[in-house]
C-alpha cells in the first residue's frame, strides 16, 4: 500500500498529532510503519569519531565543544589503518552502515583528502558509509559523493524557535544550506535532532514540521534523547518524560512514512521495555556498539539479547536490497517481454 509523502504539514496538525490519546498514536504510527517496512527489521549502524574534541562550535550539548570543560580525551583525525580496522569489526559484528564523525565546524582543505580516501577504503568493504564532518560547501558535498559516501548526517538538533537557546556559532540557515548542498551532490540525507534539551512540546513538533517539509524528506531521521554530559551547560537540564520521547518518535514515523527513524543517542539510560516501546512506535535504526562518539551505548550482546526477545532481524546491506531489486526487475520485464511477444504472435 502506498503512503503519500506530505511536505505541507502545519505546526497545529502535528500538535493535534502529539496529543491524541497515546494508544491512538501508536496504533496510527505502528500501522504506516508496517505499510511501509518490515516491522521486525531494525537497520544497524556503528559510529566513531575520526577526530575528537576542541570544536570551536558552542552547541550546549556537546561534549566535545572546546568552549566547555567536560575532561574528554582529544584526538587528532585518526590514521586510515585505525579507520578501515574499526569498520571491518563493525562489519563482523554486524553492522551494515558505518558512520564517521568530526568534532569540526567544518573541514578544512588539509583534511579533506584524507576524508575522501577513508570514504573509497571503507566503501571498498563492502559497507554503506556515512560522514558528518560539520558544515559543507557544495563543492566539499561533491568531492564526498564522487568518492562514494552514502549519507551525511546534518542536524537542525531543534525547531528554528529553541535553537538560539542551544548554539550560537552557526545558524539554523547554515544547516539548511548544507543539507541542500547535500542534496544537490547527489547523496542522501540523514538529518534529525535532539529532545530532552529543555525545549517545549511545540519545539518537538517545529522540529519535525521543519524535518517533513523538507523538499526531500531525510532517507534518516535520528532522535537523539540528551545525553546529559558533565561540564556542557546542559549537564542538569530535567529529564524528558519517556512518555514524551515515544510521542516524537511516534510522530515522527506518521510525518515521514518512508525513511528510517533511528532510536538514536540516549538507549544507555533506556531499559528493554522503553527500547520495544520505541520500536512499536516506529523506530528502524539504531546505533550499535558500545560507544557513540564520545559516550556509552548498550553493548552489542545486549542489543542482540533484546532482537532476538523481540524477533527483530538486523536489516540487511541495501547493496544487496537494490540488487535484488534490480533482479527482480529484470525478471519482471523478461516476463513482460514474453507476455506481449506471445500477445503479439495471438
Ligand atoms: N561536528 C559535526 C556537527 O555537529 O555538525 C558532527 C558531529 S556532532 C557530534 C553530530 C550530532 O551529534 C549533533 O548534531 C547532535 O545532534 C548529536 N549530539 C552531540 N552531542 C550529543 C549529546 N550529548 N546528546 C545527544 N546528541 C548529541
Ligand atoms: C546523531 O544524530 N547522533 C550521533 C550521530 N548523529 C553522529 C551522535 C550522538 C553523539 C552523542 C554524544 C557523544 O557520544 O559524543
Ligand atoms: Fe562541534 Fe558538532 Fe559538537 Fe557542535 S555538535 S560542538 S559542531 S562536534
Amino acid at each position: 500500500m502506498t503512503v503519500a509523502v506530505r511536505h505541507d504539514w502545519s505546526k497545529e496538525e502535528v500538535l493535534g498529532l502529539f496529543n491524541q490519546p497515546f494508544s491512538d498514536l501508536m496504533y496510527m504510527a505502528q500501522t504506516i510503519h508496517r505499510q511501509n517496512f518490515d516491522p521486525n527489521q531494525v537497520q544497524v549502524s556503528t559510529l566513531l569519531s575520526i577526530k575528537t574534541g576542541t570544536c570551536p562550535e558552542d552547541c550546549k550539548y556537546c561534549p566535545q565543544s572546546a568552549h566547555y570543560n567536560t575532561g574528554l580525551e582529544k584526538e587528532k583525525l585518526l590514521e586510515i589503518e585505525r579507520v578501515i580496522a574499526e569498520a571491518k569489526v563493525a562489519k563482523e559484528n554486524g553492522s551494515s552502515r558505518f558512520c564517521m564523525g568530526a568534532a569540526w565546524r567544518s573541514p578544512n582543505k588539509k583534511n579533506m583528502p584524507y576524508v575522501l580516501d577513508m570514504v573509497k577504503e571503507v566503501k571498498a568493504l563492502g559497507m554503506e558509509t556515512c560522514m558528518t564532518l560539520g558544515m559543507l560547501t557544495d563543492e566539499q558535498a561533491s568531492e564526498l559523493a564522487d568518492a562514494g559516501l552514502d549519507y551525511y548526517n546534518h542536524n537542525l538538533d531543534t525547531s528554528p524557535e529553541h535553537y538560539g537557546e542551544i548554539i550560537t556559532t552557526r545558524t539554523y540557515q547554515d544547516r539548511l544550506d548544507t543539507l541542500a548542498n547535500v542534496r544537490s551532490a547527489g547523496m542522501k540525507v540523514c538529518c534529525g535532532g535532539i529532545v530532552g534539551m529543555g525545549e517545549e512540546l511545540q519545539d518537538r513538533a517545529g522540529l519535525l514540521v521543519q524535518l517533513a517539509n523538507l523538499e526531500e524528506q531525510p532517507e534518516s531521521v535520528p532522535i537523539n534523547m540528551l545525553v546529559k554530559v558533565k561540564g556542557t551547560p546542559l549537564e542538569n537540564e530535567a529529564d524528558l518524560d519517556p512518555f514524551d520521547f515515544l510521542r516524537t518518535i511516534a510522530v515522527a514515523r506518521i510525518l515521514m512514512p518512508k525513511s528510517h527513524v533511528r532510536l538514536s543517542a540516549g538507549r544507555e539510560e533506556m531499559n528493554e521495555q522503553m527500547q520495544s516501546m520505541a520500536y512499536l512506535a516506529g523506530a528502524n535504526s539504531i546505533f550499535y556498539g558500545e560507544k557513540l562518539l564520545t559516550t556509552p551505548n548498550p553493548s552489542a550482546n545486549k542489543d542482540m539479547e533484546l532482537f532476538d526477545k523481540l524477533g527483530i532481524k538486523p536489516e540487511q546491506h541495501c547493496v544487496a536490497h537494490e540488487q535484488e531489486a534490480a533482479v527482480a526487475e529484470q525478471i519482471t520485464e523478461a516476463a513482460m517481454d514474453k507476455h506481449f511477444y506471445n500477445a503479439d504472435r495471438a
